[in-house]
């Protein structure tokens, strides 16, 4: 069986999950789910990010000491992955014992590579981001992201970033799908090609971190022991049979804001180590809520769990996978999030299944037809389409473009209305009842592929809709997406229930 590893960031443990850490975690979760019903054995990491400075400094804001702070706070994160349906396989904080032994064998691993020197720091330090910051960066006083910045100068370690500039640069050459989306490649590389200067990787002004091995007044860096959480959570240097099997990892999924330190550092580090590079790194963009930057003091932030319970947990999903375009910044609306609700899932999808299963229920005995013996072009062409359906999204998954593989996947579902429209069964009731069933099985059997694919996104409802159409649970991956094991029909229906209500503004009291 093929593996497939994916990660999401770790999170920063100094405040609640929002709906961008949902939106991370949630790509990572449709792209987990699409991997395992395509046959692959999946590991799916996720997980909270607990040292550095950012974060003593908010657990010393609540007056707790930062292991208790991060112990809770890591905890609302855990249960994100439950009440939002996550499918991760596990979830690593960096404050675990295993963690801990692995960032400090990578240390020395380094340092006895000669990766890694003794030297003073002295510069800008952005706490927000937790990132150092060169002189000719700084924008008015503050570093480019807009985070206030401080002058440091203390002794620190220092890991030779600048050997690597030339192989880094060789490896997004000959390597080109290395970043994604692909126009994010070109700011690393002039990044990279604009000189890389070593990076310092220990602090000694505070002391909530890994401690370096042998030097009890250094820290480590906190992106240097988050990084390394990945390799950690295979077992790297452990003869663990996990990293055999998942290491590389396929795809390291973070947000535009991190991609420098997965496309540059995390690269370089992994070969001072001499380990095998990840395949892709994806940077996806920036959402806003209503127009606005989401930030906890304009007020704004948006909770995924209040989400899910205003709309519905798939209709989130979907509409946070749909709505903009993988890879661009995106607006939150409630206008957005209803128009998608009530059109794309409510007419679209539910009214297809809703008056086809319907059909069947009061014409057809209330079970699905029995497969035709022979077809109409027509028929061939929707069902020829619809299979068509699991080449293109394979291909748009690989991609991380999963508002094309929906966008496909709908372009489907339009022709299946049309198909009905031009059909209309409900007139070949009284001329031809045998054509009425076949048309009406064409239609099952669509809406039972486009049910199949649709489960990494909305997994719930097309269970509910799969059972409706009385699917077992063993037939359900895509190998079932093929016209050789076609509904046989004959499969008693139930009385067809509505797979996705609309929103109606005043009933919700929105
Ligand atoms: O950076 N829109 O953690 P973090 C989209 N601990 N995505 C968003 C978002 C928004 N408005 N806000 C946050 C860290 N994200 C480090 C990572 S990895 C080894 C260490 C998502 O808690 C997005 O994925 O600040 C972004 O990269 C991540 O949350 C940052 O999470």
């Amino acid at each position: 069986m093929p593996s497939y590893y994916l990660t999401t960031p770790i999170y920063y443990v100094n405040d609640k999950p929002h709906i961008g850490h949902a939106y991370t975690t949630l790509a990572c979760d449709v792209l987990a789910r699409f991997k395992r019903l395509d046959g692959f054995d999946v590991k799916f990491l996720t997980g909270t990010d607990e040292h550095g400075q950012k974060v003593e400094k908010s657990a010393q804001e609540c007056g707790v000491d930062p292991q208790g702070f991060t112990d809770e706070v890591s905890q609302n994160f855990r249960d994100l992955t439950g009440q939002l349906n996550f499918s991760n396989t596990d979830f690593i904080r960096t404050t675990e014992t295993r963690h801990k032994e692995t960032c400090q064998m990578i240390w020395q691993e380094m340092l006895n590579a000669g990766h890694i020197y003794l030297d003073k720091y002295a510069g800008w330090y952005a706490v927000r981001d937790e990132a150092y910051y060169a002189e000719t960066e700084i924008v008015d006083g503050k570093a480019p992201t807009g985070a206030p910045v401080e002058w440091v100068e203390e002794p620190s370690y220092f890991f030779r970033l600048s050997a690597f500039q030339d192989r880094l640069l060789e490896l997004y050459e000959k390597n080109p799908d290395f970043v994604g989306p692909s126009s994010r490649l070109n700011e690393v590389k002039s990044f990279v090609k604009s000189g890389l200067r070593d990076l310092s990787v220990s602090r000694t002004s505070f002391s909530w971190g890994i401690p370096v091995p042998n030097d009890e007044n250094h820290i480590m860096y906190v992106w240097l022991d988050a990084l390394t959480n990945y390799i950690t959570a295979v077992g790297y240097g452990k003869d663990d049979p996990e990293y055999q099997q998942f290491w590389p990892a396929d795809l390291h999924m973070v947000g535009k804001d991190i991609l420098r330190f997965h496309a540059i550092y995390w690269p370089a580090f992994l070969m001072a180590l001499d380990a095998p590079l990840p395949k892709r790194v994806y940077a996806h963009g920036w959402w806003t809520n209503e127009g606005q930057k989401i930030s906890k003091s304009l007020g704004n932030v948006i909770d995924p769990v209040n989400l899910a319970e205003t709309y519905g947990l798939d209709q989130m999903r979907y509409f946070l996978m749909r709505e903009v375009p993988f890879g661009n910044d995106g607006d939150f609306s409630h206008q957005a999030m209803v128009h998608r609700m009530n059109g794309d899932l409510a007419n679209d999808l539910g009214n297809l299944c809703q008056r086809v299963l319907s059909m069947v229920f009061k014409n057809c005995e209330a079970a699905i037809p029995l497969r035709p013996n022979a077809l109409h072009d027509a028929d061939q062409k929707i069902l020829n389409d619809a299979y068509a359906l699991l080449e293109k999204n394979r291909q748009f998954y690989d991609k991380q473009q999963f508002h094309e593989a929906l966008k496909a996947i709908w372009d489907v579902i339009g022709d299946a209305n049309r198909y009905v429209d031009e059909m209309a069964p409900w007139a070949l009731r009284k001329t031809d009842a045998a054509r009425m069933a076949d048309v009406l099985w064409v239609l099952c059997e669509v809406i039972r592929v486009v049910a199949i694919l649709l489960q990494p996104l909305m997994p719930q409802s097309m269970s509910r809709l799969l059972d409706q159409i009385g699917i077992d649970a063993d037939k359900r991956d895509f190998t079932y997406v093929s016209a050789d094991v076609s509904l046989a029909g004959g499969q008693p229906l139930s009385k067809p229930e509505p797979v996705f209500p609309r929103f109606i503004e005043d009933e919700q009291g929105a």
